[in-house]
């Protein structure tokens, strides 16, 4: 067994679009379980602290203002292998090449804006999914007092 957790988001454009629940459905359809879900708007702290591998891209802004754009859902998603699994559902970062099949490859498509907008985030590694889950999800790693 690997049984690993990832953090997945759906971004603006995404809840914009009404394709929350396509995305859910792809993921519960996959067959990984859904452990924590919710909605809500990312501050730029957050997402400055999330996209900090790519700080001074000059995508970096633009991502940054997209991601604040509208709510975002996040959820996480948990069993084995989902890391790779998800990356694999959701398809490559381009969405104007992404496999068809795949979410960005399906839904999603270059709008000629300065960030590509493609739907949904998911983690790279297992690293990354416990760095981004701590980012996301603060409430399930505090220490609860009393
Ligand atoms: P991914 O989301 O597939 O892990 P990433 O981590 O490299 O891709 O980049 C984060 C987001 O930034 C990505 O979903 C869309 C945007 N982005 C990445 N590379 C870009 C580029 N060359 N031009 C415009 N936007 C880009
Ligand atoms: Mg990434």
């Amino acid at each position: 067994m690997n049984l690993e957790r990832t953090l997945i988001l759906v971004k603006p454009d995404g809840v914009r679009r009404n394709l929350v629940g396509q995305v859910i459905s792809r993921i519960e359809a996959k067959g990984y379980a859904i452990v924590a879900l919710k909605m809500m708007h990312a501050d730029r702290q957050l997402l400055a602290a999330h996209y900090a591998e790519h700080e001074g891209k000059v995508f970096f802004e633009p991502l940054i203002e997209f991601m604040q754009s509208g709510p975002i859902v996040a959820l996480i998603a948990e069993g084995n292998r989902v890391i790779e699994g998800f990356r694999k559902l959701a398809g490559t970062t381009d969405p104007t090449t992404a496999e068809p099949g795949t979410i960005r490859g399906d839904l999603a498509r270059d709008q000629g804006t300065k960030v590509v907008q493609n739907l949904v985030h998911g983690s790279d590694s297992p690293e990354s999914a416990e760095r981004e889950i701590a980012i996301f999800f603060s409430e399930l790693s505090e220490v609860k007092g009393n």
